[in-house]
């Protein structure tokens, strides 16, 4: 198809929330199209399937929650499903309810531009694809812009090298090669145990070591299952009221300092035995807020580190001391410090020698030469942002979005951008995000945009926008949120901070996402406070 078809809506991504968009939406008997750059449904679960790739939340709660028959008969093999398990599930989902035929494929949106006059978008594609439409949903993911670095030399490279997000589907062979991984983030982390298992040598770049858990990963085990099905409709009711869009059952112990040293001790090594990372957190009421109940904690762990890896002094290199323990994304693992006791891997600090340059034969640091076959980038994202600065979106006056976020990112509640009128993110900046489960939060926010949706096509309205106030307002709220918590202590991509020139700012709503639903319904019942229509709108909900 070549043509300019107009619809009522375009949705860009064929991920978890793209294609729950496509079944909500359609039910509001509008048309619509969805266009994805990649030959297949997924998203972050279709790209990502570097070796290891592996959720960190739970299976069972990590799904949709929107239909009773999918989530009791689909069967997940694992607790934290490997990518290839998350790639059938949105199979499945896009086969079960129609959705493919909504979907166009390999269309990777370039050019997002409002024509004023006629109160729609323009929509273009790399592959020449054009399209008009009232609504946007942009639901083209948190974690989609790859960030490659600009090393000089990489051009001269005659090995092969591999960002972890670009993959390619048939795998990449180790076996008899020297291979180079840079970035030691929940990627490197899930990378390097496998890889060095066929790999003739590994070198890992670490230019910041991680703190990272267990992950405790196995088969599902049935009486689990059967819990989880027993009482879906109950948990997910929980999920949906709760800070991270999450069920968790696991006490919470008050302040650290409110235990003797030997009993935060007994607490935080049956924690460690039984809680994968994100649960771990949770541990003590104040590991996010309270620098010194972090260090207790990330002291904890570096204790650990060291009774994992045999070297002490590559323990020490691996031993993450720069930051609080949680401000920045915990990861997960099966056996990645354990992957330096063995003889073909070997780590190497940048921090203190950075890389100079990736050389036809490898790679450079300012202290030393390294002869790589391949090289590894698991050197994350433009995230957040990234995936919607790239798709050169221009809003009223023919203002680009890149020129409105300069100095950081402004929305309205995380959906709307003023002056980018009939836009709607899904888990954009300003949302909770990243910091909740994102297919449940995923979900919520979908029927959110599609209730607004309904709500102007019921009045006949052209046009909804919010104002540069309203975003000023909700950005405080966004860095109040943020204020009371350890999260800027760290140069994390939460704050954009590995992005050269990207401007320092927090970028998701950690007010929970309980909260979260709250300020946007009661903006909407309010008399659709900070929203900005072509003619007023009643209050219908
Ligand atoms: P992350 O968490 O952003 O990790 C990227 C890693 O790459 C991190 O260790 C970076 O070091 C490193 N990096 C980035 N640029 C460079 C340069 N120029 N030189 C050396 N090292 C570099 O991305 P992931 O893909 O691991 O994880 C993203 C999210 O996916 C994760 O948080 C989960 O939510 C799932 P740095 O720490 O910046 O010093």
């Amino acid at each position: 198809m070549t043509g300019s078809e107009e619809y009522d809506v375009v949705i860009v991504g064929a991920g978890f929330s793209g294609l729950y968009a496509i079944h909500r939406i359609r039910r509001l008997g509008l048309s619509l199209r969805c266009f994805e750059a990649g030959d297949g449904v997924g998203g972050t679960w279709y790209w990502n399937r570097y070796p290891g790739a592996r959720v960190d939340i739970e299976s069972m709660q990590y799904s949709y929650s929107f239909d009773e028959g999918l989530q009791q008969e689909w069967k997940w093999p694992e607790y934290f499903s490997p990518q290839a398990d998350l790639e059938a599930y949105a199979n499945h989902v896009a086969d079960r309810f129609g959705l493919r035929e909504h979907i166009e494929f390999e269309t990777r949106v370039n050019r997002l531009r409002f024509d004023e006059a006629e109160n729609r978008w323009h929509i273009a594609a790399e592959n020449g694809r054009t399209a008009t439409a009232k609504y946007i949903v942009a639901a083209c993911g948190s974690l989609d812009a790859t960030n490659v670095p600009a090393f000089p030399g990489l051009d001269t490279f005659r090995g092969q090298w591999f960002h972890t997000s670009k993959w390619p589907k048939d795998g990449v062979p180790f076996e008899g090669k020297r291979v180079g991984l840079i970035g030691t983030g929940s990627t490197g982390i899930q990378a390097v145990p496998v890889i060095a298992k066929t790999a003739e040598h590994l070198t890992v770049f670490q230019r910041t070591p991680a703190y990272s858990l267990p992950a405790y990963n196995r088969a599902t085990d049935p009486e689990y299952e059967q819990a989880w099905k027993a009482n879906y409709q109950d948990r997910r009711t929980a999920m949906f009221g709760n800070f991270a869009a999450s069920y968790m059952e696991n006490e919470q112990y008050r302040s650290v300092f409110d235990y003797t040293p030997e009993e935060r001790l007994r607490i935080l090594e049956e924690a460690w035995a039984a809680r994968n990372g994100l649960l771990f957190m949770r541990t003590f009421s104040d590991i996010g807020t309270s620098l010194e109940a972090n260090t207790v904690v990330a002291e904890f762990v570096r204790d650990k580190i060291r009774g994992l890896v045999k070297d002490p002094a590559v323990a020490e290199m691996l031993c993450p001391k720069t930051y609080p323990i949680g401000a920045k994304r915990i990861c997960m693992d099966t056996g990645y410090f354990e992957a330096y006791n063995r003889d073909n891997v070997k780590l190497v600090d940048v921090r203190a020698n950075p890389i100079a340059e990736i050389t036809p034969t490898g790679l450079r640091t300012t202290t030393g030469e390294y002869d790589l076959d391949i090289i590894v980038f698991a050197t994350g994202f433009d995230a957040v942002t990234g995936s919607m600065t790239r798709m050169n979106v221009t809003g009223l006056g023919g203002r680009d979005l890149r020129d409105k976020w300069t100095d950081g990112p402004t929305t309205y509640l995380g959906f709307l951008v003023a002056g980018f009128p009939n836009l709607f993110m899904i888990h954009g900046p300003g949302s909770p995000g990243v910091l909740a489960q994102m297919i449940t939060a995923g979900e919520w926010q979908v029927d959110f945009v599609a209730g607004l949706i309904a709500d102007m096509e019921a009045a006949g309205r052209h046009r909804i926008d919010t104002a540069p106030e309203w975003e000023r307002r909700w950005n405080l709220e966004v860095e109040e949120a943020a204020g009371h918590t350890l999260y800027n202590k760290a140069d994390s991509w939460y704050v954009g901070a590995n992005i050269p020139g990207k401007p320092r700012v927090f970028m998701i709503y950690i007010g929970g996402f309980d909260r979260y639903k709250q300020r946007c319904t009661e903006q909407v019942t309010n008399g659709y406070e900070g929203f900005v229509f072509d003619a007023p709108i009643g209050a219908s909900r």
